[in-house]
């Protein structure tokens, strides 16, 4: 049985003990959680008997009685606990972002590369979201042709008080920016940000809400990406342009209430409940990962590069240039499926 310990009992952390008790209770098990908010924890405890809980993350992490660990901590303390399991050798699924700047990360590709094997996937959940797989797969069959251009969407109903500063393109585009590599199987090379007139719901510490970003792929594709984090509800869309048709992924399979002459269609409530299948399908698939050491899912290195097309945005809309994202040659630990 391994024995799984989840620091961050936050909203997706609660879901992920959660999930993890169900998905493959013959493997896998939460035994063990950490959050410094005891309320929190014992929430939890009270639900699912057995749990042993810990105040600190690290102090989980550092237990004998924790094979593998979930971090779903804020983004800004993701690289320590991270680090802390690669250095006594523990899987770790990551949430995203791996860390919100490019110098984390490469600590953490350091470390991994130091010890010869890849520890960490990093939760980009859309990778297993079976609308983007059905993407992806029509991508590949050639469905509408050669791809041209992409348009996103990633609007949110409003952000918790933790979320400021820039997050909307550290912790919110970053999404995109896996879900396009992921997709097209090409890298961002160029991005450029834009800024429309500022919502006056945007709390004043939020850099921009919302925001436009422009990002030029491999192969040319050029994507444009709306970025809303004080919107009408929890909308995530996404619209492939080919030569021949398009693809598209923008209404969640909600019910539409016709009455009284009226199509009323609801919009999610947050990524709960658009993304729930896809939290599932990749937990499943990380527990499948750990009992037999294949089919790894998004690694460090894509970690990384979801952040340098972070940080490269970030310059973008601070100079208002165009700006260049120079990838680094991929490390063979990452090259292939391990
Ligand atoms: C959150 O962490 C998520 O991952 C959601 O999918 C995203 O929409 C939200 O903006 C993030 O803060």
């Amino acid at each position: 049985m391994i024995r799984i310990g989840v620091v961050g009992i936050g909203g997706i952390g609660q879901g992920h003990v959660r999930r993890l008790q169900r998905a493959m209770p013959d493997i896998a098990r939460v035994t063990a959680i950490a959050d410094v908010d005891s309320k929190r924890t014992e929430v939890l405890a009270r639900e699912i008997s057995g749990l042993r809980i810990f105040s600190s993350g690290l102090e989980l992490i550092e237990s004998q009685d924790v094979d593998a660990v979930v971090v779903a901590t804020g983004g800004s303390t993701h690289a320590e606990l991270v680090l802390r399991a690669i250095s006594l050798e523990k899987p770790v699924f990551c949430e995203k972002p791996l860390a919100p700047t490019v110098t984390e990360c490469q600590r953490i590709l350091d470390a991994e590369i130091a010890k010869g094997r890849r520890f960490v996937w990093v939760g980009f959940n859309r990778r297993f979201d079976p609308a983007y797989q059905e993407m992806k797969k029509l991508l590949e069959m050639g469905s509408v042709g050669n791809p041209l251009l992409a348009h996103c969407a990633h609007r949110n109903p409003g952000v918790p008080v933790h979320y400021t500063g820039d997050m909307p393109i550290t912790d919110t585009a970053v999404h995109e920016f896996d879900t396009l590599r992921w997709l097209f199987d090409q890298e961002v090379t160029a991005v450029q940000a834009f800024k429309p007139p500022r919502s006056s719901r945007a709390r004043p510490d939020l850099i921009q809400d919302p925001l436009l970003l422009l990002l030029t792929l491999s192969s040319g594709i050029v994507a444009d990406v709306e970025i809303f984090v004080n919107a009408y509800g929890y909308d995530v869309r996404c619209e492939v342009v080919g030569e021949t048709g398009t693809l598209v992924i923008n209404e969640t399979d909600l019910v539409t209430i016709q009455s009284d002459g009226h199509r009323i269609r609801r919009v999610a409530r947050g990524y709960e409940e658009r993304f729930a299948v896809s939290y599932d399908n990749e937990l499943q698939a990380w527990v499948r990962h750990l009992a037999t050491g294949r089919n790894s899912g998004p690694n460090a290195w894509d970690g990384y590069l979801a952040t340098l097309i972070a940080e490269a945005c970030l310059t973008a809309l601070r100079t208002g240039a165009e700006v260049k994202v120079d990838v680094p040659k991929q490390p063979p630990l990452y090259a292939t499926e391990r």
